[in-house]
């Protein structure tokens, strides 16, 4: 790449299945980037490179390849559509400078669209709308286009538009220009008539008011424009390129193209218009202390770290941005979140896993760096001017799995593999659960942490298995009694003897509390650590399942001794009696952890969503619009953590995965009688 040249960062992104791949694969195929045109069937696309994309036959990294086009050079961000790896999404939408979202000619707007979309506008990246797979018999482009409009509202556009005849594509019409192509089997576009009422009159009547359609919209970009659009004087091709430019930057522009990208119908029209329709990186950014900068290539070097991933052949690599100024390879550059000095690694441009060495890389370029200690979200600033950026949020981890090495010993391995992915994948928490001490993988689904299952069995050589997470339950009892523990034992010399009367009680507090009332030295002194250690030992295990005991005070209230036989081991069985019994006549019961459950659903399931908290024992605490999203609302309720384990399924098909959640525990509350049977069937053996 060289600085003469224009950059622009495209990401595609969309419903899985929509043709983003493919039109990519497309896209450098038009373009000679690539010599044959790989299929998604025959595994060997440019961007589903990795094992685990083959197999799957859909992305779940995000990549990038590289084309120049005359003055322009273009980095297509591909990014997985799949709600599982959205993570990957927002790392590639970050670093682009426009998203093409695909939709599929066939199915039209669906979730994915809509979560692409919400994307873009929350990074305010100007976005635009590719209509997929027109050669199938199944799509129907007009049918999409009616479905954005009403989706997405009246800044949706046409502009480059397909002419159809017995459902079939006879031609593209590039409204920019007004000019129509057909195209060979190799893509080339050969222009042709525009079509005619003769040819057909439906068709012919539709673009004439398509063209109306754009015409108004690129007259809205300009009062003058406007003017002479209502005056009914058609606008001039340069006022059309610089209105559609205008307006595409300025977001008041959704442009809709189209293209079938497995018989290249369209993809060299949007291909030419790129340079029109995409705008280059921003020259000024804002801070994360909310400071504007400017960010031009004259300026001190700035560079964003997007995206890490651990390659088998060369190790660590840190794909980035140029913001500002240039880099090369052994530059040092101040990471600003640590403040240390980063030496710049061999400077990678990439077409998917293909690299090139590049000697330098300037403002709007994308490159991979090779073995750099540094983490996705970092910016790395020239010593001049050092400046953090907000890093992007990225969807809350809320599917939960328990993690055990599927060979005994083996949690260290997973635990140093883990600390690896964790550096690269910002949708992914391995943490210990403080009560039932086992390690949890939390992700964005199912097909996440599958993933991460089987990137740690091929690339790291230890396999895990994942479980459904336990429940922390607690043990407690509700009542006042006295009990007796007495132990004897009569063996050869001399015997062992302890004898305890103690009072158990509820009370409020999550550790045992131990007093003793001893009179006349019923019980020495000197046993009463043993009672105590005993009593200490024995909450740890409650008699209905074997949870921690809590909500209990122990009284030492009287007993008897022996001058020979009794000892320190003896007092401790001594206690452990008491407690077996005690626990018994109190009254013992299960407490359930209770979270706070904040979920946000399309308008339209709120109903749904009440009603299945009510069956799930939620409490509902308030309701509201959705700061986040328009046209949803936010639900708060407490909900037992019981409830909860299939809560991310059941929320990703109410909603068609528009859903989301976040579940924090805060309480422990009595486990309603009906269920007690049920928690304790399933802990058999826990207890002693
Ligand atoms: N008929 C037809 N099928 C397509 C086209 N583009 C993609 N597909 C198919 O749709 C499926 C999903 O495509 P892919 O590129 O992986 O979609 P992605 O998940 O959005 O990246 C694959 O089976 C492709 O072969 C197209 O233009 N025409
Ligand atoms: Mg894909």
């Amino acid at each position: 790449m060289n600085n003469s040249t224009t950059k622009k960062n495209i990401a595609l992104a969309g419903h899985a299945g929509s043709g983003k791949t493919t039109l990519c694969e497309a896209l450098l195929y038009r373009n000679s980037a690539i010599e044959r045109m790989g299929k998604i069937a025959e595994e060997n696309t440019v961007s589903d490179y990795t094992a685990e994309e083959m197999k799957r036959k859909s992305s779940v990294y995000t990549s990038v390849a590289s084309m120049s086009l005359q003055k322009l050079d273009v980095n297509i961000i591909d990014t997985p559509g799949m709600l599982d790896f959205a993570g990957e999404m927002v790392s590639g939408i970050y670093a682009s400078d426009c998203v093409m979202i695909t939709v599929s000619g066939k199915s039209g707007v669906r979730v994915g669209t809509h979560k692409a979309y919400d994307q873009a506008v929350k990074m305010q990246k100007p976005r635009m709308f590719v209509v997929t797979k027109l050669d199938d018999e199944n799509a129907n482009f007009y049918n999409v286009f009616t479905e954005l409009k009403s989706e997405f509202g009246s800044t949706v556009c046409p502009v480059i538009v397909p002419v159809i005849a017995d459902r079939k594509v006879v031609s593209y019409v590039n409204l920019i220009e007004m000019k129509a192509y057909k195209f060979d089997e190799r893509g080339k576009a050969i222009e042709t008539d525009m079509p005619t009422a003769e040819v057909s009159e439906k068709m012919s009547y539709r673009i004439d008011g398509l063209i109306e359609a754009f015409s108004e919209a690129v007259a809205e970009t300009d009062d003058d424009l406007l003017e002479k659009f209502f005056s009914g004087e058609p606008l001039t091709e340069k006022e059309r390129i610089d209105g559609i430019h205008k307006g595409v930057c300025e977001g008041i522009i959704t442009p809709v193209v189209c293209a079938s990208a497995q018989t290249l119908g369209g993809v060299e029209l949007l291909m030419r218009e790129m340079d029109l329709l995409v705008p280059e990186a921003e020259e000024n950014l804002i801070t994360a202390d909310a400071e504007e900068i400017s960010c031009t290539s004259s300026d001190p070097a700035l560079v964003s770290v997007f995206k890490t991933a651990a390659d088998p052949f060369v190790g660590k690599m840190s794909y980035m941005k140029v913001l500002s100024g240039s880099i090369k390879s052994g530059d040092e550059l101040v990471n600003a979140a640590t403040g240390k000095s980063e030496k710049i690694g061999k400077l990678m441009q990439l077409v998917g896993k293909k690299q090139k060495e590049i000697p330098v890389a300037v403002k709007g370029d994308i490159v991979a760096v090779t073995k750099m200690n540094v983490s996705t979200g970092d910016t790395l600033c020239d010593a001049s001017r050092v400046v953090s950026l907000e890093s992007p949020e990225y969807p809350i981890p809320s599917y939960k799995m328990a993690v055990s090495p599927a060979a005994r010993g083996d949690e260290a391995k997973i635990a140093g593999a883990m600390q690896r992915l964790l550096e690269s994948d910002m949708t992914l928490r391995y943490e210990q659960d403080p009560n039932t001490k086992e390690m949890i993988l939390s992700g964005l689904g199912e097909q996440h942490l599958l993933t991460v299952a089987s990137q740690l069995k091929f690339d790291f050589g230890v396999e895990m298995v994942l479980n459904v997470p336990k429940i922390a339950y607690r043990e407690t009892i509700r009542k006042k009694v006295k009990v007796q523990g007495r132990y004897k034992k009569q063996s050869g010399g001399h015997g062992q003897f302890g004898d305890v009367w103690i009072e158990f009680e509820p009370c409020l507090s999550d550790e045992l509390i131990f007093e003793e009332k001893i009179f006349g030295g019923a019980v020495p002194k000197n046993f009463f650590p043993a009672v105590e250690k005993g009593l200490q030992d024995s909450v740890k295990k409650g008699i209905l399942a074997g949870f921690p005991v809590v909500g209990i005070k122990a009284i030492l209230v009287d007993g008897s001794y022996h001058p020979v036989d009794s000892s320190e081991m003896s007092f401790k069985t001594a206690a452990s009696l008491a407690y077996k019994e005690g626990m018994r006549l109190a009254e013992p019961t299960l407490l359930e952890p209770i979270g706070t459950l904040e979920v946000c659903v399309p308008d339209d399931n709120t109903g749904d969503m009440m009603g299945e908290l009510n069956k799930r024992r939620g409490r509902v605490l308030g309701m509201n619009p959705s700061e986040k999203y328009k046209g949803m609302t936010d639900i708060m309720a407490e909900v037992p953590m019981r409830e909860m384990s299939d809560f991310a399924l059941l929320l990703r098909q109410m909603t068609q995965g528009r859903g989301e959640f976040t579940f924090k525990p805060v309480r422990y509350e009595p486990l309603p009688p009906n269920l007690m049977s049920d928690v304790i069937a399933s802990c058999a053996g826990s207890a002693e």
